[in-house]
C-alpha cells in the first residue's frame, strides 16, 4: 500500500509538472525598428495598409495607449530586456549594454524555454540568455547583410527583412520540440535609410502619399527645441535618404560626402524645385521608401502567422508585435523619433494567442518597461522586483485592474546627439502632457483633448499661463513628474553627458571571425551550440 501510494504521488507530481510545462505558451515577439503606430491600418493609418499586422488586432488585442520610455533604438532595447528605465539599466544613449545583468531572456531560458534572438540587436555586447542568436552588427545593412553568431560572422545574400523572417521560420523548424520557445525576431526595417525589397519598392514607386496636417508646422508656440531640430523633412533629408544618383566620377570619401549633403534645390523632369515644392517632393520620396519597408515587415508577419497556423503551433503561441520607438511621418514637419510628442512617444503593441480576447482594444497606459514582466508572467515565472514595469497579461485577458497607472514618464538624453534634439523629460496623462527641457529649464504643456497634434503650448504666452486652470494643471503635472521620478528612482544619473558610458553599441566587432557567405539554413546552424561547442554561453 505504502509503495502504491508513493508511486501514485510520483505519478501525480509527474503529471502536474508535465501539465505545467504543457501550459507554458510559446512566445513569438516580433519587433521592428522605427515603425510608427500610425503606419498600421489597424491603428487608422491614412497612408498604408498592413493586412498581416491587422490580423493580430482582429484576432487579438490592440493597445491604444502604448508608449516608450526613451524613444531611440539602443535604450529601448535595453529597457525591453530589463524592464527598467535607462538610468537603471545603464543604457541612456547608444552605449553598450552590460549583458552580465539580469534580464528576461536569461530568466525564460532558466525557466525552461528554448530562447532565440534573430535580427537587429544594437546593444553592442554579445547577446546573453539565448540558446541561439544571430544578430546584425550595430545597425546592419538592408542588402546582403552581415550577421554575427557566437564568435563568427557571415554574410547572407538577399534583403534583410526577408532573411530575418526566414531565419525565424528556420528557428521554429529546428527547435527542440519538448520545450516551449521564446523567439525575439527583430526586424531592422523600416529604419533609415529606408531601402525596401524590390517587390515593395515597385509597389510604392508611383504612389502619392497624403500629407499630414502638421507638415508645415511653424513651431510658433514651442520655441525651445523644435526650431533648432535637424530632423525636418524640408531641410534634413540627405541625398542618400532621397536616393539621388551621384555623378559617375565621384569615388571614396568624396562620394560619401555627396550622399550626406542635404540638397536645397533639385531638378526633376527639367524643372527646378525649391522651397515648399521641394519639401513636398522630399516627403513623397521619403514616405514611398519608408512605407515600402513597412510592407516588407508586414509580409514577414504574415509569413510567420501562416507558419504557426500550418504547423498547429498557433493554438499555444502568443504572438506580440511592437516597435522600439515611435516615428514622425512628416508630423510636425519631422521624420525620425526622439521628441516625446505623440508620434514619437506612441508605439504599436498588438498581441494574439491563447486567452487573449479577439478584437479587444485595451486603453490602459502601457509602456516598454512592461514587456519583460509580461513575458515572464505569460510563462508562469516570477517577476523580479528589479523590473519597473507591470505585466499586461491581465489586460490581454480583458481585465481592468483598478490600480492601473494613469500616467507615463519619459526621458530622452541624447543631447548633444544626432538631429540636435534637445534633452527632455515629461509626463503624459489621459488629457495632458508636460515636457521639461531641463538644461534650458523650459516647459511645454498641451491639452491633448483639444489639441491632439500638440500645436499650442499652453505655457507659451504669459497671459495664457496665468489662467487659473492652466497654472493649476502646470503645478499638478510638475508634482506628477516628481512623483514618477521618485517611484522610478530617477535621480538624473545621466543628465550630464559627461556621465554617459563611453562604450558604443556600434562596435567594433573585430573579434568575430568571418566564415564567408551562407544560406539561411546554414546560418542558423552556425548560431547553434552544436556547430560551435563551447562558444555559446
Ligand atoms: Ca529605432
Amino acid at each position: 500500500m505504502k509503495r502504491f501510494l508513493s508511486v501514485s504521488v510520483c505519478l501525480l507530481v509527474t503529471l502536474a509538472s508535465s501539465r505545467l510545462r504543457a501550459e507554458q505558451p510559446n512566445i513569438l515577439f516580433v519587433f521592428s525598428d522605427d515603425h510608427a503606430q500610425h503606419a498600421i491600418s489597424a491603428y487608422g493609418s491614412k497612408v498604408n495598409q498592413t493586412p498581416n499586422i491587422d490580423r493580430l488586432a482582429n484576432e487579438g488585442a490592440r493597445f491604444a495607449n502604448s508608449f516608450v520610455t526613451n524613444s531611440i533604438c539602443t535604450p529601448s532595447r535595453a529597457t525591453l530586456l530589463t524592464g527598467q528605465y535607462s538610468h537603471l539599466n545603464g543604457v541612456p544613449v547608444f552605449n553598450r549594454f552590460d549583458g552580465a545583468q539580469d534580464h528576461v531572456a536569461k530568466r525564460l531560458q532558466s525557466g525552461g524555454y528554448h530562447t532565440g534572438m534573430i535580427g537587429k540587436w544594437h546593444l553592442g555586447s554579445d547577446p546573453t540568455g539565448f540558446n541561439r542568436w544571430i544578430v546584425l552588427p550595430g545597425q546592419g545593412n538592408y542588402w546582403n547583410p552581415t550577421f554575427l553568431v557566437p564568435g563568427r560572422k557571415l554574410t547572407i545574400e538577399g534583403h534583410c527583412t526577408d532573411i530575418t523572417t526566414d531565419l525565424g521560420i528556420e528557428f521554429l523548424k529546428t527547435r527542440p520540440k519538448d520545450k516551449p520557445f521564446f523567439l525575439m525576431l527583430h526586424q531592422k526595417a523600416p529604419h533609415r535609410a529606408w531601402e525596401p525589397d524590390e517587390r515593395n519598392k515597385a509597389r510604392f514607386k508611383d504612389q502619392v502619399i497624403p500629407e499630414p496636417d502638421t507638415l508645415w508646422d511653424d513651431y510658433a508656440t514651442r520655441p525651445t527645441a523644435l526650431p533648432i531640430n535637424e530632423q525636418t523633412v524640408a531641410h534634413d533629408l540627405t541625398r542618400r535618404d532621397l536616393k539621388l544618383v551621384p555623378p559617375t566620377d565621384l569615388k571614396g570619401p568624396a562620394l560619401n560626402k555627396w550622399f550626406n549633403e542635404k540638397p536645397m534645390e533639385l531638378s526633376v523632369d527639367g524643372k527646378l524645385l525649391i522651397g515648399k515644392e521641394l519639401a513636398k517632393r522630399k516627403y513623397q520620396r521619403y514616405m514611398q521608401d519608408y512605407l515600402a519597408c513597412v510592407q516588407g515587415v508586414d509580409d514577414g508577419v504574415g509569413k510567420m502567422l501562416d507558419y504557426l497556423d500550418q504547423t498547429n503551433l498557433a493554438k499555444n503561441t502568443i504572438v506580440i508585435y511592437s516597435a522600439d520607438n515611435g516615428w514622425y511621418l512628416g508630423d510636425l514637419g519631422l521624420y525620425d523619433k526622439r521628441f516625446m510628442y505623440e508620434p514619437g512617444l506612441k508605439v504599436p503593441l498588438l498581441a494574439r494567442g491563447p486567452g487573449i480576447k479577439a478584437g479587444s482594444v485595451p486603453t490602459q497606459f502601457v509602456s516598454n518597461i512592461d514587456l519583460a514582466p509580461t513575458f515572464l508572467d505569460l510563462a508562469g515565472l516570477q517577476i523580479p522586483s528589479s523590473m519597473q514595469g507591470r505585466s499586461i497579461a491581465p489586460l490581454l485577458r480583458g481585465e481592468s485592474p483598478a490600480d492601473w497607472r494613469n500616467s507615463v514618464y519619459y526621458r530622452y538624453y541624447h543631447d548633444p546627439g544626432h538631429h540636435n534634439t534637445v534633452a527632455h523629460y515629461g509626463v503624459r496623462t489621459a488629457t495632458h502632457k508636460l515636457i521639461h527641457y531641463w538644461k534650458q529649464d523650459a516647459y511645454e504643456m498641451f491639452d491633448l483633448i483639444k489639441d491632439p497634434t500638440e500645436q499650442y503650448n499652453l505655457l507659451h504666452l504669459a497671459e495664457s499661463a496665468r489662467k487659473p486652470e492652466v497654472a493649476a494643471k502646470f503645478e499638478e503635472l510638475k508634482t506628477e513628474i516628481a512623483r514618477l521620478q521618485k517611484q522610478y528612482s530617477d535621480e538624473g544619473r545621466f543628465a550630464d553627458p559627461a556621465s554617459w558610458p563611453k562604450t558604443s553599441a556600434d562596435g567594433p566587432f573585430d573579434n568575430f571571425q568571418s566564415i564567408g557567405s551562407k544560406t539561411v539554413a546554414e546560418a542558423i546552424a552556425s548560431s547553434s551550440e552544436i556547430a560551435f561547442p563551447g562558444v555559446v554561453k
